[in-house]
């Protein structure tokens, strides 16, 4: 009652933050009826203001000839013509078909399973998983990994769009429904082949037993129907020796789309409450990652990998299924809405060290630190890939 009655005292104020003044408060949760909050109103109220709130700081950021018009716009598969989505997914195919880059030589014997491009992305997220996740770089580290697999599908594979990303929001009740999953040629690929009675769903990570899903063998249609994975997966916690975690294991792409896993970590009510409610990025990135809340186990960030399920859910090589990077696209987006809704504390901020959970141990990271990218591309400096509209980048979402 007490916060309800405050909620209307700050209204008026509350509406005057939205026009993007600097320093501005942002929106909150009270802001929102718990209806406007469940059917996605609230969010896309949300996302206007971040968006208002970039265009009006843009003057303020250290971009020179990026601006908020001429900036790639990143927009939302579903929304993309047909034509458009085969030729992202011709692009991720020929990404997958082509022979490794950067790997040398000399490098190669340890990494056996790296038989692509497409698979140094994986090798790298493999190599890097317990310095990329419940890190201080987790969104900065995640933002630039798909930054580059954009480029090399833009200036390998004659891509001429930009990176979909994946609402999944709008797909929380039924994701095994989503026209991403139709399966056709122009869609994201099929649901994995259904798989009875499966009892191997138990997370032992989180202590969480979960329903199956509606899959759980090969994906059965659509673009990456004759894609042989070749990373992973990697059951083990903390693998020691140096070669197993990049053995090759060739075999199909999985999928268990799982409702389970969205209708508790994925819905608008999930994602407008991890954005309004956390105002500390050591909040919000736990809130996020599901890490250190014994109500949610996943966040966004975990739920989604579950909900794709298969190879998709391997903490370590789910890169493999480009979903991965949809996916990705959006918790980037949900950080940049983040960032946006109070630019001038939150651009910068960061907050953790660089091994997960900080073990072992390691030091407070800081924005002059360099993110390493392995078979992916030369390292980056942390603070050079805080803002979408600064150093490599120059993108919004739509
Ligand atoms: C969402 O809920 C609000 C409040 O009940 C309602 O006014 C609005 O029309 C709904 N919007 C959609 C798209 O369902
Ligand atoms: C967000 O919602 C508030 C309250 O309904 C409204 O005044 C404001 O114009 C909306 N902001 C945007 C950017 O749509
Ligand atoms: C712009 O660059 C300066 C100097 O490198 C830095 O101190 C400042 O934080 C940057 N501003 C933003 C918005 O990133
Ligand atoms: C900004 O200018 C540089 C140098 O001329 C160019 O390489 C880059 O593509 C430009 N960026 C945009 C977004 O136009
Ligand atoms: C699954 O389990 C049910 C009940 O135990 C059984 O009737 C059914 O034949 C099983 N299906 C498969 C494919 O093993
Ligand atoms: C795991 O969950 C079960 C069932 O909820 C509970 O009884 C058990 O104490 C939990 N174990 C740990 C280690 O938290
Ligand atoms: C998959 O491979 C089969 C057999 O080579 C081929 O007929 C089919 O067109 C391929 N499908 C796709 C989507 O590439
Ligand atoms: C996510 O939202 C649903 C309702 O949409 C709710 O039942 C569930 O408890 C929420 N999950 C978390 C982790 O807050
Ligand atoms: C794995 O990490 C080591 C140490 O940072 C680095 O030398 C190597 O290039 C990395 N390999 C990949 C595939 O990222
Ligand atoms: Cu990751």
């Amino acid at each position: 009652m007490y916060s309800f009655i405050v909620a209307i005292l700050l209204a008026p104020i509350m509406v005057k933050a939205q026009v993007g003044v600097s320093g501005a408060q942002a929106p909150q949760s009270a802001d929102y009826s718990p209806a406007e909050i469940a059917n996605g109103t609230a969010f896309s109220n949300v996302s206007l203001i971040a968006n208002e709130n970039m265009q009006y700081n843009l003057v303020h950021r250290n971009s020179t000839n990026c601006t908020y018009y001429n900036a790639h716009r990143r927009r939302e598969w579903r929304t993309l013509p047909p034509a458009a989505r085969k030729c992202f997914t011709d692009a991720v195919t020929c990404l997958i078909s082509m022979a490794p880059m950067r790997m040398t030589a000399d490098e190669a014997p340890y990494y056996p399973g790296v038989r692509s491009r497409y698979d140094e992305y994986v090798a790298t997220h493999i190599n890097y998983t317990f310095n990329i996740h419940d890190t201080a770089n987790f969104f900065a580290w995640h933002r630039a990994f798909i930054h580059f697999w954009e480029q090399d599908l833009r200036t390998l594979c004659g891509y001429d769009g930009f990176l979909p990303y994946w609402d999944w929001s709008l797909d929380a009740a039924a994701p095994q429904n989503s026209p991403l999953f139709v399966g056709d040629a122009y869609s994201m690929g099929s649901n994995g082949v259904f798989v009875a009675n499966r009892s191997d769903t138990w997370l032992a990570a989180q202590n969480v037993t979960y329903p199956p899903g509606t899959g759980g063998g090969c994906v059965r249609s659509g673009p990456f129907v004759n894609y042989t994975v070749n990373l992973g997966p990697l059951d083990l916690p903390h693998a020691v020796n140096v070669q197993s975690p990049f053995r090759y294991n060739p075999r199909c792409l999985t999928r268990d789309l799982n409702p389970w896993f969205s209708q508790n970590y994925n819905t608008f009510t999930n994602l407008t409450h991890t954005m309004l409610d956390n105002i500390y990025i050591s909040d919000f990135q736990a809130t996020v990652q599901g890490y250190g809340s014994e109500s949610n186990r996943f966040g966004i960030h975990g739920g989604g990998h579950w909900m794709g399920g298969g190879s998709m859910s391997d903490f370590h090589s789910s890169p493999s299924d480009p979903v991965f990077f949809l996916h990705h696209g959006q918790i980037d987006r949900i950080w940049t809405i983040w960032q946006n809704l109070d630019i001038y504390r939150r651009q910068n901020a960061i907050y953790g060290t660089s091994t997960l959970g900080n073990e072992p141990p390691s030091a407070e990271m800081t924005l002059d630190d360099m993110l390493p990218f392995g078979l992916v591309a030369d390292d980056v400096r942390f603070g050079d890939v805080m803002d979408t509209f600064g150093g490599p980048f120059c993108y919004r979402y739509v």
